[in-house]
């Protein structure tokens, strides 16, 4: 039974997708997450070879790159733009494989993308989860196991159980521009972030303006890459701080944390960041600040939470490490076909200013 609900999953997604493409036309759905963007591409996306969604990713930054351009950056996307594209999982145990695509280029793991995509996948029927509740999905950092409340056709809730999380150094000096002499710790939670805390030289990110993150982010994220290395014990493709993670105090007093995650080249995620928030939870975790069991509630920069947990303690190439989950919510809003025609449109692949 699963082998034939698979297979008709597959074909009639292989020919929506071949129909797409053809046209160079993307049909999209549109939601967010906790207020970041998610644009999952349900038509037009293209066939990709590779034995996992790593090797597919490889695939797709090779030589289909000018989809996620088109799709993400000016005029078609904005800064911020995010999303995703599924294909079939290559485990017969999983349930779906997903492919992230961002303005910062095609992210091993992304949380806010990952409760974006099942709540879009669920409510327009895009998967059929063999155990009603519950996904296996298939990430290029790995295997990502999720729980979530639905009502209806309406999704309520997405939990993500994500990949091993954990810090990889800590105190590492650095300049930053405006700031002066800094230290910050790195931490992997799907993405390798830099987490600035609060110090002499930074007392937190409610001092700022978005744009000033934005603009020291940028430059510190060059820096820390030109001092230090950082590579994923399993898979030498995830490398890089990719990610600047600033800190500061909540809004609302109940909650654990806040932060201001700085991706891509001018972004600010509007959500908590979900492979932020499993990062900073490792970081916790490994400084003996969190344990299992404590519930770790991250507020965003615009306010909106994610709700985290230690699902499990591990390691990972002898480091201590933990299996963190991330429970948020998002709100499908449109329906979107999305031509990229470069004989018609000298902007089909978009700009950055
Ligand atoms: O939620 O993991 C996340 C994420 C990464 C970049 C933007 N959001």
């Amino acid at each position: 039974l699963f082998a034939f609900r698979f297979s008709l999953f597959a074909l009639s997604y292989s020919l929506f997708a071949i129909s797409y493409s053809l046209m160079n036309s993307f049909f999209c759905i549109d939601a967010h997450t906790c207020g970041n963007p998610v644009r999952l591409v349900a038509g037009g996306g293209p066939q990709l070879e590779g034995k996992d969604m790593s090797e597919k990713r490889q695939h797709f930054l090779a030589e289909y790159d000018w989809i996620r351009k088109g799709l993400m950056f000016e005029p078609r996307g904005h800064d911020m733009m995010s999303g995703s594209i599924l294909y079939p999982p290559h485990d017969p145990k999983n349930d779906v494989a997903v492919l992230f695509i961002e303005t910062s280029g095609c992210l091993p793991m992304c949380g806010h993308g990952t409760i974006g995509t099942i709540t879009i996948a669920l409510e327009h029927g895009l998967i059929n989860p063999k155990v009603p509740g519950k996904i296996r999905m298939e990430a290029p950092a790995g295997l990502v196991e999720i729980s979530y409340q639905q009502e209806g056709k309406k999704v309520k809730s997405v939990r993500l159980t994500n990949v091993k999380s954990f810090l990889a150094a800590e105190k590492l000096p650095v300049e930053c521009p405006g700031l002066g002499p800094i230290t910050v710790d790195v931490a992997y939670g799907g993405n390798y972030y830099a987490i600035v805390d609060v110090q002499p030289n930074f007392p937190g990110l409610e001092h700022y303006p978005a744009e000033q993150l934005v603009a020291w982010a940028r430059e510190l994220r060059k820096r820390i890459n030109a001092l230090y290395t950082f590579v994923h014990p399993d898979d030498p493709t995830i490398n890089g701080c990719s990610h600047i993670q600033w800190t500061g105090k909540t809004i609302d007093p109940t909650s654990t944390a806040r932060n201001a995650v700085f991706y891509g080249d001018k972004a600010i995620d509007r959500s908590p960041c979900g492979t932020g928030t499993s990062a900073r939870m490792a970081q916790w975790y490994t400084q003996g600040k969190l344990q299992a069991g404590d519930e770790f509630v991250h507020e965003s920069i615009i306010g909106s939470k994610f709700i985290g947990r230690i699902e499990e303690e591990t390691t990972l190439a002898g480091k201590p490490a933990i299996r963190p989950s991330i429970e948020g919510w998002a709100r499908v809003y449109g329906l979107n076909t999305i031509t990229i025609d470069p004989e018609d449109d000298p902007y089909a692949y978009g700009f950055q200013v």
